[in-house]
């Protein structure tokens, strides 16, 4: 007879980050086949590889909780409550998407999830993010807010100017690093100075903590001690995530030019799915057989939003002006 483990979080949060996670890699895979197909237009910043960072950060907020994404953004609208269909029809440019299609796969947002959206601008969301933990603060509901971003915004001046500001105010803010290694195609430890971020951010006075980001209930202890500590009025802190994409900076990168075979390798054997599912065995809240019933309804609901955004309309001409900015 095999040890049953005891799952070191409630099986139904195990069992929830695990679909998750699923659907952010599904949802990934399907984009680049689309994108492969000529059938949406643009790039896509894919993030399969990364999934246990957006869900292990997702899974210890509230609701109301808000978060800003990045370009990279897919796995943070999943991993808040962001549907695949209209994810899906977005990225297509259809009439039925989150943003009426007219945002593309770099954009997408909604309010009503606390989405702030993502952000073709390095570091952009760090200043919403900050804003957010403003209103938050002065509302006194003990609301949170997460700007994710990635080793590349880390040297992007907004970084510090609202790091200094959420300290000194208090602000219930918490910066979730996404380290997966790489800005563009340049090593991060190439561009960052001194020991990094968590480093830094506790030279600015508030906690920098590292976890390995490719471990969905790591990463979910540690932010959830974050988050709790800032609605308890504790202020900022910081998370930095360690993790991997799997693909290149976006899909018409291959990837391989400025990363060696080995280090993929050694990656692949972090890949936080396959340790959701051998945690999942071996704590016997899942067999072999709900692993693969799990993964093949999964599978099955993202390739059916692709095949419904594929007959949804484009939106009409004449509301070309319309829901745009600028
Ligand atoms: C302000 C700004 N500078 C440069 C760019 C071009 N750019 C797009 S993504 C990217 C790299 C971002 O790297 P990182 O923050 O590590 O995120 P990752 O792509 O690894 O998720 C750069 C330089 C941009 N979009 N915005
Ligand atoms: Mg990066």
């Amino acid at each position: 007879m095999t040890d049953i483990k005891t799952p070191p979080i409630e099986p139904t949060l195990l069992i929830e980050m695990y679909r998750r996670m699923l659907t952010i890699r599904f949802f990934e895979e399907a984009i680049f086949d689309v994108y492969r197909k000529g059938w949406m237009p643009g790039l896509a910043h894919l993030s399969d590889g990364q999934e246990a960072t957006p869900v292990g950060v997702c899974m210890a907020l509230r609701p109301d909780d808000t978060i800003t994404s990045t370009h990279r953004g897919h796995g943070h609208i999943i991993a808040k409550g962001g549907q695949v269909e209209p994810m899906m029809a977005e990225v297509m440019g259809k009439v039925t998407g989150y943003c009426r299609g007219k945002g593309g796969e770099m954009h997408i947002a909604d309010v009503s999830l606390g989405i702030l959206g993502a952000n073709g601008i390095v570091g952009g969301g760090l200043g919403i993010a900050a804003g957010s933990a403003f209103t938050a603060k002065r509302e006194g509901k003990g609301r949170v807010s997460v700007a994710f971003f990635g080793d590349g915004a880390v040297n992007q001046g907004i970084w510090y100017e609202t790091a200094n500001i959420a300290v000194l105010w208090k602000l219930p803010l918490i910066y979730v690093c996404e380290n997966n290694q790489y800005t563009e195609f340049t090593h991060w430890k190439k561009l960052t100075s001194g020991e990094g971020l968590a480093a830094r951010a506790r030279a600015m006075g508030m906690p920098g903590v590292e976890v390995d980001g490719n471990d969905v209930v790591a990463v979910y202890q540690a932010a959830r001690e974050l988050v709790e500590a800032a609605r308890r009025g504790e202020g900022p802190a910081t998370l930095v995530c360690h993790t991997i994409r799997y693909g290149g900076h976006h899909v018409g990168d291959p990837g391989t030019a400025y990363r060696t075979k080995e280090e993929m390798e050694e990656w692949r054997k972090k890949d936080s799915i396959q340790r959701c599912e051998q945690l999942l065995v071996e704590s016997g809240i899942f067999s072999p057989q709900d692993i693969e019933a799990t993964r093949s309804e999964i599978e099955g609901r993202v390739q059916n939003a692709v095949q419904q955004a594929r007959q949804d309309p484009f939106p009409p001409v004449e509301e070309v002006t319309e829901d745009v900015y600028a």
